[in-house]
């Protein structure tokens, strides 16, 4: 196959080239107008277009057990719909629930995504329940499983929660087999407090899961989460999901300080703010109820998550797509906030809407490609097989239109989501064809790819780690 014409982006920077990919693989790049060398090659015409490295969307919940349900995409829907939106690896959390074998809760894992996906697929682990077994289960999957990280809770008590001890020691371990520790930086106690307050007062609406989870309270376990990784020999620290200016202040000093500390942070918070939530008429606001939370527009957060963003103090955004239906999912929380399903999916527009950053001048276009694959294969221990276009990596690659136009709606979208925390949002740039280990799997709005295709990616350690 020969995609030829683009301009060839990378994290490093822009060039017109030709791109050669052999069975699964790219094998070279030609200077512009390179003949095919045989009669039967498949030729992609790029011409006009971006040739980027397949998104690699780090942080995504295909059937996650929330609050009662399930996260509404599966396997197959979820990453059928990523690979319409130009990603072409994902990688999704297993879970260890509470009181269960960290090994069991893997396979349950797998046997939900084997087989059944898309585009090549990788797991980090939810740690539940640190203790014993679970931090010699972290070696096994390490050593045996190609899962690289963990990610651990300071919310949701009784649920998900570890403690400033559990924590501790599941850093210790990891800072032992050179693992990642990932956190979800809320303070959940607290937080709990807040949500009873407001409820006794009678807040039931939506807006009230924002407003109880204030952005001082992911600040403060986003600095007690970074003192932690200190204390435990500076193990490496990803904090997922931020939202809040204060949380990102910490981790830019971390970061000055020399500290193995890093964050990612999701579209939603770039793009949806509370006052959207607010806008929205009557139980509605329940689609935008994520956590960590949409914030208020009158604060700086959105400014400084884009300057975070340029000044790689946010080094990845991932989709945290954790999507739940309005109907009879959201509606769990009618008449009590606390009880709407925490999410929102959106793995299909990822890297439609951190184009328009581009397009908007708050983004480089390289800046664009390495938040969007190539930090995420470096971060995650699978550069330079994914993430880059260059002779011996995957040939995952996206032909990108930087003169379409993309208009998001659930009238279009794939995700199986009966509502859109986007709808009508119109982005200048669209997905023009996604290849994934050679194979053409969407092709001028077509779908030609195939469940099944996707395979378990056995990831390595961290590039970023010393
Ligand atoms: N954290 C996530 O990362 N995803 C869904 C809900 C949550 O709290
Ligand atoms: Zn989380
Ligand atoms: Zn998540």
């Amino acid at each position: 196959m020969l995609i030829t014409g683009g301009t060839v982006v990378t994290a490093t920077g822009t060039h017109a080239a030709d791109v050669l990919i052999d069975g699964e693989t790219i094998v070279a790049l030609f200077a512009p107008g390179h003949a095919p060398d045989d009669a039967g090659q498949q030729v992609i015409d790029a011409t006009g277009k971006l040739v980027i490295p397949g998104g690699i969307d780090a942080h995504t919940h295909m059937e996650l057990p929330f609050g009662g349900t399930f996260a509404s995409d599966t396997f197959d829907t979820g990453t059928r719909a990523a690979a319409f939106g130009g990603t072409t690896t994902i990688i999704d959390f297993a879970v260890q629930r509470y009181g269960e074998n960290v090994l069991d809760g893997l396979a349950a894992w797998h046997g939900k995504a084997d087989g059944n996906c898309h585009i090549d697929y990788g797991f980090h682990m939810i740690v539940g329940g640190v203790d014993d077994e679970a931090l010699k289960a972290m070696d096994q999957l390490v050593d045996h499983e190609g899962i690289t990280s963990f990610k651990l809770f300071m919310a949701y008590p009784g649920v998900f929660l570890s403690d400033d001890g559990q924590i501790l020691r599941a850093m210790q371990k990891a800072r032992g087999n050179g693992s990642m520790i990932m956190m979800h930086a809320e303070n959940g106690p607290a937080i709990d407090v807040l949500i009873r307050q407001a409820l006794e007062r009678g807040e039931t609406d939506p807006i009230h899961h924002g407003l109880t989870r204030p952005s001082e309270l992911e600040a403060e376990a986003t600095r007690r989460a970074i003192s932690l990784a200190k204390v435990a020999g500076d193990t490496p620290l990803y904090i997922v999901h931020m939202s809040a200016s204060e949380a990102l202040e910490a981790v830019a000093a971390a970061r000055d300080a020399g500290r193995n500390v890093f964050a990612e942070t999701c579209p939603q918070y770039l793009y949806l703010t509370l006052e959207d939530q607010l806008g929205a008429p009557g139980f509605e606001g329940a689609k935008w109820v994520c956590s960590t939370p949409l914030r208020s527009r009158h604060e700086s957060h959105q400014r400084d998550l884009w300057k975070g963003l340029r000044s790689n103090d946010l080094a990845i955004v991932s989709t945290d797509h954790c999507p739940f239906c309005f109907k009879d999912q959201k509606e769990l929380g009618l008449g009590d906030f606390s009880k709407i399903p925490n999410g929102i999916g959106g793995v299909e527009h990822r890297v439609d809407l951190l184009y328009q950053g581009v397009v908007d001048g708050k983004l480089s276009v390289e800046r664009w490609v390495e938040t969007i694959a190539t930090t995420p294969a470096r971060m995650f221990g699978l550069y330079p097989r994914k993430g880059v276009i260059a002779p011996g990596s995957d040939a995952d690659v996206v032909v990108y239109d930087p003169n379409g136009r993309t208009r998001i709606s659930v009238e279009t979208h794939h995700m199986n989501m009966d509502h859109s925390a986007y709808e009508g949002y119109e982005i200048a740039g669209a997905v023009d064809t996604v290849i994934s280990r050679g194979t053409v799997l969407v092709s001028g709005g077509e779908y030609h790819g195939r469940k099944g295709h996707g395979r378990y990616l056995r990831r390595g350690l961290s590039s970023y780690l010393v």
